[in-house]
């Protein structure tokens, strides 16, 4: 099933020059990117994105962190790329994430893991839209 997903390479990931790598290794793993861009997200953006934490201690935290530098916004397109690029992305807190993942291998710890990916193709279109029009994402076939 070709899916979409949201990528975020957090300010952590920008701030140690780790952008290019993250955005490697998703298409390492077949992914290819169907839109990009990088910005600095303000609080009502941020706020939006992580709506479904509103609730969670580290919600405010978690604002804060997100907004402290700017990111690289990507969609990615590909057969299963939400489980794809979580598989990619490895487990929240880089503590238990594997080996070879991208958050077991350059996440410094549960809040600044490096990466986003949505986590439902329902999640997934929603934020793709939080970060892009729809002119601003490509449709263009890749050679295997
Ligand atoms: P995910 O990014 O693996 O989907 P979520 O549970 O959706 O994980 O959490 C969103 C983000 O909030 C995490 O990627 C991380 O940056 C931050 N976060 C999650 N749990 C904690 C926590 O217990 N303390 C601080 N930050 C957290
Ligand atoms: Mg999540």
């Amino acid at each position: 099933m070709i899916q979409r997903t949201l990528i975020l390479c957090k300010p952590d990931a920008m701030k140690r020059r780790l952008g290019g790598e993250v955005i490697s290794r998703l298409e390492k793993c077949g992914l290819k990117v169907i839109a990009m861009r990088m910005l600095w997200m303000n609080e009502a953006l941020a706020k939006r994105h992580y709506d479904i934490h509103t609730d969670k201690p580290f919600f405010s935290d978690l604002v804060k962190y997100i907004t402290s530098g700017p990111i690289i916004a990507a969609a990615f397109e590909g057969e299963n790329a939400i489980a794809v690029a979580r598989d990619a992305m490895g487990a929240t807190d880089p503590a238990k994430a594997a080996t070879g993942t991208i958050r077991g291998d350059l996440g410094e710890n549960i809040e600044r893991n490096v990466v986003h990916g949505s986590d439902s193709e329902e999640n997934a279109a929603i934020e793709i839209a939080n970060f892009f029009k729809t002119e601003e994402i490509f449709d263009y076939p890749t050679e295997s």
